[in-house]
């Protein structure tokens, strides 16, 4: 049996190689994809962050760009289930033969991908993680910076033999990269900048991953100002690390999270950014366009419980009545590998139950009845009066 190549499948024909022009570089710059997301909950929903990676694959190919920019977070955790593993590789193999390897995918290494993050144990690093796999296996190139060597060698060309190194020049353009330096990365940031030569003709992209301080809500990140040194050296600072999507001086770009990675990445701006930097005369020109990807569809339902209830049969029971009659427009006929079945977010609000809401059995039923493909509840109910009583007389 052959198995054939996802992608000619998907595009009908091998790709034709196009004589591109040097004058002109053209990329995608995603960030946070974090593959093996929800694996452990459910199959259609960790799919989605597959599904993500491959459209930014496909676009990758349709723009007929030269290569493309990971900052960080690919995966979610060291943990990833074997089959999920297969599928990307076998994705990434597919691409790399389809694109005849015409297309590389550059990436570093973000928080997530280097730490054991569930499962309440959090070991130190031990240096290893599923992107040095990938790049091993010849599918990805992992840029890593020496920030312990001398200037001249923190940043060693990437070689195919060894599978190593922390820049890459395509075209005149030339992407630096590192691993997540932990979260006081000044020294680091400064000591690359020294590492990073700034020639005529060459244009600098610095692959990194961290945030910076203001563009999410209490969320720490780094003062800008503090970073503004780099600007000499880097032409384009590509971040991963925030999920929310920003731009700030035409000079640092953000895409944001490929997938909603938690429910209130829904409500940020997020995608993925195609570059396009074209030498006119001696100038750079650079054109940035944000790209939205598909998604999994969502949705919030709220309920307010107006009683107090004492038994868990009586709750699922009120709550299924109730969005039998929120969710009645849903289609029953889509199949849940379609983004269109949504995630259904429901806050729970009102009086609380005098029993302990069992989430796990309501979760199941809340499925089981609905067109959904999976529901987070959120049990975010007002204090009970008795409680506040007792609390005043005490
Ligand atoms: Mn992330």
């Amino acid at each position: 049996m052959t198995i054939e190549n996802f992608f000619i499948a998907k595009f009908g024909t091998k790709l034709v190689l196009k004589e591109s022009s040097q004058n002109s570089v053209k990329f995608i710059h995603a960030s946070d994809i974090h593959l093996g997301a929800a694996q452990y909950r459910n199959e259609y929903r960790s799919d989605d962050f597959i599904q993500a990676f491959q459209e930014i694959l496909e676009l990758a190919i349709t723009h007929h760009v030269d290569f493309i920019i990971l900052g960080g977070d690919v995966f979610t955790s060291l943990e990833i289930l074997p089959g999920k593993l297969t599928k990307i590789v076998n994705m990434l193999r597919d691409f790399k033969d389809f694109t005849q390897n015409s297309i590389l995918i550059i990436a570093i290494e973000g928080n997530h991908d280097i730490r054991k993050f569930s499962r309440g144990v959090r070991f130190e690093r031990r240096g290893q993680s599923w992107l040095k796999l990938l790049n091993s296996l010849g599918l990805i190139i992992l840029l890593d910076a020496d920030l312990e060597a001398p200037s001249k060698d923190v940043f060693k060309p990437y070689n195919f033999a060894t599978k190593k190194g922390g820049k890459i020049q395509i075209k005149n353009v030339v992407v630096y990269g590192s691993r997540y330096l932990g979260e006081k990365p000044i020294s680091f940031l400064s000591k690359m900048r020294k590492a990073i030569v700034k020639e005529n003709g060459f244009y600098n992209i610095l692959l990194q991953h961290f945030g910076i301080e203001g563009q999410m809500e209490n969320v720490p990140g780094i003062n800008l100002e503090k970073i503004q040194h780099l600007k000499h050296r880097v032409d384009y600072l590509a971040l991963g690390h925030f999920h929310k999507q920003f731009i700030i001086e035409d000079w640092i770009y953000n895409p944001g999270s490929s997938e909603a990675a938690c429910s209130i990445d829904n409500s940020f701006k997020r995608g993925v950014f195609l570059v396009e930097i074209s030498k006119k005369v001696e100038k750079f020109v650079k054109q940035v366009k944000v790209i939205r990807l598909i998604n999994r569809k969502y949705i919030w339902e709220t309920l307010h419980l107006k009683f107090e209830i004492r038994n868990n049969k009586d709750i699922e029971i009120i709550i299924i009545e109730k969005l039998k009659s929120f969710l009645r427009y849903l289609d029953n006929d889509i199949h849940p590998t379609n983004p269109q079945v949504p995630i259904l977010y429901l806050l729970l609000k009102g009086i609380k139950p005098s029993c302990k809401i069992n989430e796990k059995d309501l979760r199941k039923k809340i499925c089981d009845t609905f067109p959904i493909i999976d529901v987070r509840v959120y049990q975010k109910f007002r204090k009970s009066l008795k409680t506040l009583d007792n609390f005043i007389l005490a």
